[in-house]
């Protein structure tokens, strides 16, 4: 079997992935699904590739150069074919080999794996037999689009080749299948939380007033790697002082200073699933009585939004329960006044000064990962829960944020072995 950093899923899920792809699209479809492009640096250098979600959902494949063709019969049946890039000596020598057809079906469960260089053949010969052709196209409403994927190139050559054909996107029916967790992802993401928290663990007795944010940086990033993450899931924000008040700081070039919060939003991957986690620590391992105060408020919403995400809830309506809850929390700590609140009671616009971000997303595969806007809470979706307060002229940015499974009866806290109460971190971080 193949040999790989992290403990892979089975070839089973992928099918599953498959099926259910399978069972949504009529009779007389092809589905093709192309993997990422390695992205360049300059020179002769590239990105850390970054497989494609969709692909990576319905093959396991994690590898430049693939693509998934999938023809739909009658009532869901599918037949399925893998592209893998030809693995050659020279590649061998510099790269390490590429799959062999034969790795490629054990981890997919496709049984027919060709190369690559069929690929233009293949499609010529498919094309005609199939009435609606099915593409992946990333059509998140936040993406930033200046750099076109190997699915739009793909695409686009298809489109110009075949004029007569029918397009459309998989994209929606990916985002309600991926929504929904498996157990064996459920697992996955068990173990990237574990290593997001284990790593974290690890670092509080080390940190001191002075240190840089870079070094708490590296701490974490050798964390990660000792228990088998291939890197964190995304860039970590280590943000002291008034940096924890922007919300996406990376830089991290900052060294702290005692009296100091800093806000560390984290997370490690684990075989392509993500973790995200929030804490925010006091640098000299001691809150004054105004951190704690805004920190114990934000952790107060935090338990009120883990207590309301329930099956059945509209994702829209528990986020505005949680700003109407979270404006209680900041006319305790005189940030905003019984007036701004009686405005607009169920939805006051002055929380948005302090807590200007949504507190929860899906997390899957993609950290942000794909999800319809209107999306419902139901059983086996995971979600982070993440309020944050920001009051920039205080220096103080908290944001405490966990990763849940949704369950019949409330949740279950993958990060649940975390210290998050102010004195199971000032005691974690005494060591
Ligand atoms: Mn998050």
């Amino acid at each position: 079997m193949i040999s790989l950093r992290y403990t892979p899923l089975p070839a089973s899920l992928y099918k599953e992935n498959r099926d259910r792809l399978a069972a949504k699209l009529p009779a007389g479809s092809l589905v093709i699904v192309h993997s990422n492009d390695v992205y360049p640096t300059n020179a002769d250098g590239t990105h850390f590739f970054h497989q494609n979600a969709n692909l990576f959902y319905l093959t396991g494949i994690d590898q430049e150069e693939s693509t998934l063709l999938m023809q739909v019969a009658e009532d869901g049946a599918h037949h399925d074919i893998l592209l893998l890039r030809e693995t050659n000596e020279q590649i061998a020598i510099w790269e390490g080999a590429r799959l062999e057809k034969e790795e490629g079906s054990q981890i997919s469960g496709i049984e027919e794996v060709i190369w690559s260089d069929n690929y233009q053949s293949l499609i010529a010969e498919l094309m005609p037999e199939n009435k609606q052709i099915w593409l992946e196209r990333d059509n998140h409403p936040r993406r930033l689009t200046y750099v076109q994927t190997r699915n739009e190139r793909m695409a686009d050559a298809l489109k110009a080749n075949y004029p007569d054909s029918t397009y459309e996107s998989i994209y929606d029916i990916l985002t309600k299948l991926r929504l929904v967790k498996h157990e064996e992802e459920i697992e996955q993401l068990r173990r990237a939380c574990r290593s997001t928290g284990e790593g974290f663990i690890d670092l509080l007795p080390q940190v001191k007033a002075g240190m840089g944010e870079w070094e708490i940086e590296g701490i974490l990033a050798v964390g990660y790697m000792r228990r088998r993450s291939r890197k964190f899931s995304f860039s970590p924000i280590i943000a002291s002082g008034a940096n924890s008040c922007v919300l996406h700081y990376i830089s991290n070039h900052t060294a702290t200073k005692d009296g100091d919060l800093i806000l560390l939003d984290i997370g490690a991957e684990y075989g392509h699933y993500a973790g995200d986690m929030s804490r925010t620590i006091p640098a000299n391992g001691c809150y004054s009585p105004r951190q704690r105060a805004v920190y114990n408020a934000c952790l107060a919403v935090h338990k009120k939004a883990k207590q309301l995400m329930l099956p059945g809830i509209v994702k829209v309506d528990f986020e505005r329960d949680v700003r109407a809850f979270m404006a209680i929390q900041l006319l305790e700590l005189g940030l905003i006044t019984q007036a701004e609140i009686d405005e607009h009671p169920s939805d006051p616009p002055a929380v948005r000064r302090y807590y200007m971000h949504g507190c929860s997303h899906s997390l899957g595969i993609d950290v942000h990962d794909i999800c319809p806007a209107d999306a419902i809470f139901a059983e086996n979706q995971v979600w982070t829960i993440e309020p944050g307060i920001y009051i920039p002229a205080e220096s103080i940015g908290i944001r405490i944020e966990t990763d849940v499974v949704v369950k019949s009866d409330g949740v279950e806290d993958l990060l649940g072995f975390v210290p998050i109460e102010v004195e199971e971190i000032e005691a974690a971080m005494r060591g």
